[in-house]
């Protein structure tokens, strides 16, 4: 499989493409990667140093990716925190070219806007963009609970309000949807829910809640369910294996009392992980 990620790059630790790219490369994805800022770490250390990259530079590398005669063999693009409203303008040009050169290539776009707890982290005009252009161009979305609620215009108070909500999305076009964390009145304190949403029906899986304050956990996840989404076309499978597999990185993450994803050293859990959680259909 041949993924064109077009994301954030930090120099040290694992967000955007510093957390989606090994990952899908350990499961054997050829990943052309597209860095839309290049920081020294994530945002949520406060501070960073670095720069967003101008929004020509994306069509610049598409360019010269196309002329390479590879395109076609683009199975999909995906993409994450976008830097600025022009840098995402590009991505969608990016996604038209790929699947005007493809035309069974998919686009996965994780809505990266904020967080609970966190609020909006992204520059203004993201927020509008992700709702009004990106996601409606997506067959697959990977928001978490604070993103769900924004782009619905749902409040998602229990799971019916998250499936409401899902349905809303679908609505505006994408297929597939997998709310990435989800804390609602059925959820038990100690755990957290994943649902994902698509043709094939509405699965959620439950993991223990893990006492971990990180980034880059969803950028990883959304890679790892676009992967198996694409590779085995089932929803809950998708949904079964990526989430097992972040929780086993986050795991290993929590006993080391890392402020960094650990996914270099968990790695055999995107092959095998050490826990598997099945889906149930909801
Ligand atoms: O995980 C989302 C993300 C992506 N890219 C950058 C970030 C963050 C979240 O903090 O700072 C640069």
């Amino acid at each position: 499989m041949n993924l064109l990620s077009i994301q954030s790059h930090v120099a040290y630790g694992h967000v955007g493409n510093a957390s989606a790219v090994f990952p899908l490369q350990r499961l054997g994805v050829e990943v052309w990667a597209i860095n839309t800022v290049q920081f020294s770490n994530h945002t949520g250390y406060g501070a960073w140093r670095g720069q967003v990259f101008e929004a020509s530079v994306v069509g610049e590398l598409v360019e010269g990716i196309a002329e390479r005669g590879v395109l076609p063999r683009c199975d999909g693009v995906l993409s994450g925190y976008m830097g600025s409203a022009d840098i995402g303008a590009a991505i969608l040009d990016a996604v038209a070219r790929v699947k005007g050169a493809n035309a069974n290539a998919t686009y996965c776009c994780d809505p990266v806007i904020g967080d609970v707890g966190r609020g909006i982290f992204v520059r203004p005009g993201i927020p509008e963009f992700m709702r009004e252009r990106a996601v409606p161009a997506a067959e697959v979305i990977t928001p978490n609970q604070f993103e769900l609620e924004l782009l619905s215009g749902h409040a998602v108070a229990t799971l019916q309000d998250a499936i409401a909500a899902c349905d809303a999305l679908h609505r505006q076009g994408p297929k597939v949807i997998l709310v990435t964390s989800l804390h609602v009145a059925e959820t038990p304190p100690d755990r957290i829910d994943l649902l994902a949403s698509g043709p094939d029906g509405r699965f959620l899986v439950r993991t223990p809640r893990l006492d971990v304050s990180l980034n880059g956990a969803g950028d990883a996840i959304a890679a790892l369910f676009f992967f198996h989404v694409t590779r085995t076309g089932s929803t809950a499978q998708a949904l079964s294996l990526a989430a097992s597999s972040i929780y086993g990185v986050l795991e290993r993450t929590e006993k080391a009392q890392s402020r960094e994803l650990l996914l270099v050293e968990a790695q055999e859990e995107f092959v095998r992980p050490s826990r598997l959680f099945s889906a149930s259909a909801i």
